[in-house]
């Protein structure tokens, strides 16, 4: 008789989430014979102080759910149909590889287009053997513009990107203004700081159109009309100068123009401000007021205030603000945005490889539009880290291109997507716990380093490894190129010129914190990165970017026809579409009961909600905490949360925020009726 196999004992490993989060969380997970059974947070990072967010927790079912992709599969249905036969690793690269190389020697390596973004935030499984492989091809370059790129250009024309108040220092905080961003469910690790500083006396204000839970604990809560951000901080700028409460000796020492910056915000009284922004005069007064008498006043830039046509510019103004009435120099006075930009380490070096300026670029915002219309046209599509049919702007095109029978189409991901469902051949990612990564945070300090936590689920394989295997395949790789995690790793961390002891520090006490720690006081720990380390209130090449130039505001234009702003925020089930096959059933737009009832829709009706780029029908629930006008669906749907399979994206136009080239996903203008009856 056999005997019975040893149980192996329960084991804590230590590990570091890289998804797209500011956080960064420490976690510690409990491993059961080879199996994660529990995730949890660790103090390793000391934002995380021990928790993390219920979506992580859920981690385990995550990584052995029914949607999770065991092995290679090649489609034998239509595209779309989702219907797949099981293939060996040989036999689908070897399909891949054949593909590319045929591109590649008639001349059209531009006719691949590998399409990435969010899935990891780690070093390792982005822009190494991946970048690698398709410079050496020649393939198009994407911009990976869908997020963050307005705030980046704002941040980097402005502070060139100064490291911000670390998100602990908010407890020091006497105001503290929460803009465009919702860290109930974004960043979960400000709240306890937040509230200590409530506590102690602390105001809070919350520019948001929706009301959300901290709005509702707010001194103010400013229900801005979505895109009309820029106006609000016009005035206020224009309010400080106006009334003497600017800090002009500050402005004068440490930026540059502060005079233009003043005299673009002149025509923006409190009055023209209220109107466009749908708030009142009387409040906007109220928050000058607050942020002129409070110090350390502390401003939290969010996501939420670049997703539109004027989405650079306002970002642009609300950082100008600290300066404008002198509020740095102390613990917890300044404001955040990213600070993705403290660690200078480069995936790059590892690459071996640069994409050429010359090759061409497509952007990730417009890629429905480029399958559908590239001309030379897009033939092979390779998909990882990202889920572009759920989360780029209009859907209906992406969908239509990703249908085209002429695109071979590669996703490469841990779970079947409803993007997988179009591919030719799908590949099996592993997730961060099968993996070593190197990873960190945009808002917490750290970057850590983690190894596997248990082997590969099915037959999965790291981004590194398969990116590696294909340019083999084709035929691109060279002597001496580095494949492994830790040859990868080893020349990331030496890339770096701010730290040199990375590689020590991380395996000694698995975090690091940039050379100035881990809360640094702008302008005493931490200064403007510019060249001549001021603040440029009016630089030069953001003006030249902007389309009415920077701090110029355009207008809404009316259409009757579609006269509610749909916004497509994150929610707490989600992290952008990451985790989403865990959401079942289906997900309702959220409306205020006065615009439904003006087209007569009660709770739990089924829309439509439509515009000129597509439709979504789905259930519908009435909030008084959105502000009239306004209707939100969650970002990150799955097609399985609607009852046409097409959500929020499908809304969205891809045209371009007025900085940076990002996405307009709150620029969408729907208008919605009960299923089967025309509105009105
Ligand atoms: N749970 C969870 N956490 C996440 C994510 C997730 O999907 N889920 N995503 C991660 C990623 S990729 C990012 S970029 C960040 C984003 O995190 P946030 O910065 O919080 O950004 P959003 O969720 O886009 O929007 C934030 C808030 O902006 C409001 N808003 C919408 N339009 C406007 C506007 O025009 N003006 C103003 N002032 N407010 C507006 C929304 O109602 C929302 O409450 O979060 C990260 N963290
Ligand atoms: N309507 C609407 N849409 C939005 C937004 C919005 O405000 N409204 N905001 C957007 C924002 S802020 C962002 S950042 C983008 C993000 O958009 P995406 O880049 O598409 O991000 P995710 O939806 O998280 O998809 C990441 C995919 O990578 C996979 N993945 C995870 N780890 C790995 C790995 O190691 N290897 C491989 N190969 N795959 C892996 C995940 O399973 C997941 O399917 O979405 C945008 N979409
Ligand atoms: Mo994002």
């Amino acid at each position: 008789m056999e005997a019975a196999p040893i149980p192996e004992p329960a084991r804590i490993v230590a590990s570091a989430c890289p998804l797209d989060c500011p956080d960064a969380c420490s976690l510690e997970v409990r491993v059961e014979e080879g199996r994660v059974v529990s995730v949890g947070g660790s103090r390793v990072n000391p934002l995380t102080e021990g928790f993390i967010c219920s979506k992580v927790r859920r981690y385990p079912e995550h990584l052995y759910g029914p949607e999770r992709v065991l092995y290679p599969r090649i489609r034998i249905g239509r595209k779309g149909e989702g219907s797949f036969r099981r293939a060996t690793w040989d036999e689908a690269l070897g399909l891949v590889a054949a593909k590319m190389r045929e591109l590649v020697e008639t001349g059209a390596g531009q006719a691949i287009l590998p399409l990435s973004y969010g899935g990891s935030n780690g070093y390792l499984s982005q822009d190494t053997t991946d970048a690698r492989l398709f410079t050496r091809l020649g393939a198009s370059r994407l911009a990976r513009n869908v997020c963050a790129a307005p705030s980046g250009r704002a941040a980097a024309g402005l502070y060139g990107k100064m490291a911000g108040v670390a998100l602990q220092d908010y407890a020091h905080s006497r105001l503290i203004v929460l803009w465009g961003v919702n860290p109930s469910v974004t960043g979960i690790h400000l709240l306890p700081h937040l509230q200590s500083a409530q506590r102690q006396g602390a105001k809070l204000v919350v520019v948001d159109p929706r009301r959300t839970r901290l709005a509702e604990r707010a001194d103010i809560h400013l229900a801005v009309r979505p895109g009309a951000d820029l106006a609000i901080a016009l005035a206020v700028i224009g309010w400080l100068f106006e009334q003497g409460r600017a800090d002009i000796p500050f402005l004068s020492a440490n930026s540059v123009g502060w005079e233009e910056l003043r005299d673009r915000a002149v025509p923006w009284t409190p009055e023209r401000a209220a109107r466009v922004a749908g708030v009142s005069a009387r409040e906007i007064e109220r928050f000058a007021s607050l942020y002129a008498d409070l110090a350390p006043a502390a401003i939290r830039c969010g996501w939420g205030v670049e997703r539109n046509r004027n989405g650079g510019s306002a970002v642009a103004a609300i950082l100008a603000l600290p300066a404008v009435a002198g509020k740095f120099g102390v613990r917890g006075g300044g404001y955040t945005m990213s600070n993705s930009a403290v660690w200078d380490l480069d995936s790059f070096a590892a690459a071996g490889e640069r994409p050429a300026a010359a090759t061409r670029e497509i952007n990730m915002n417009r890629a429905g539009e480029a399958l559908l219309s590239a001309r030379p046209a897009i033939e092979l599509l390779f998909v990882y880290n990202s889920n572009p049919l759920m989360t780029l702007p209009e859907q209906g095109k992406v969908r239509r291109g990703l249908s085209r029978e002429d695109l071979f189409t590669v996703v490469f991901d841990p779970v079947m997507t409803d993007t997988a469902r179009y591919a030719d051949v799908v590949l099996p990612a592993t997730t961060f716990l099968e993996r070593a990564e190197l990873s960190r945070g945009y808002g917490a300090f750290v970057l850590q380093g983690s190894q596997p936590v248990i082997p590969p689920v099915g037959e999965s394989r790291p981004n590194h490894e398969v990116f590696g295997q294909l340019c083999r395949l084709t035929g691109v790789r060279r002597p001496g190129d580095g494949e492994t995690a830790g040859d990868l790793a080893a020349v990331i961390m030496e890339s770096s010129r701010s730290r040199t002891d990375l590689g020590a520090v991380l395996s000694r006490d698995g975090v690091a914190f940039p050379a100035f720690g881990n809360n640094p006081v702008q302008f005493i720990d931490v200064f403007p990165r510019t060249p001549d380390r001021k603040i440029h209130l009016v630089p030069e090449e953001l003006d030249r970017e902007a389309p009415l130039r920077l701090y110029g505001f355009r207008e809404d234009p009316a259409r009757p026809e579609f006269p509610l702003a749909l916004i497509s925020p994150a929610s707490d089930q989600t992290i952008s579409s990451s985790l989403g096959e865990l959401r079942r059933g289906p997900v309702a737009l959220e409306m205020h009961p006065e615009d439904a009832a003006a087209r007569g829709i009660s709770e739990g009706a089924t829309v439509r909600v439509y515009n000129e780029c597509g439709e979504v029908r789905c259930g519908v629930r009435l909030e008084e905490s959105m502000r009239p006008g306004v209707v939100f669906l969650p970002k990150g749907l799955w097609s399985q949360n609607t009852a046409n399979g097409a959500t929020a994206s499908a809304l969205v136009p891809d045209t371009l925020t007025d900085l940076g080239e990002g996405a307009c996903f709150n620029d969408s203008r729907v208008e919605v009726e009960i299923e089967g009856k025309r509105a009105r």
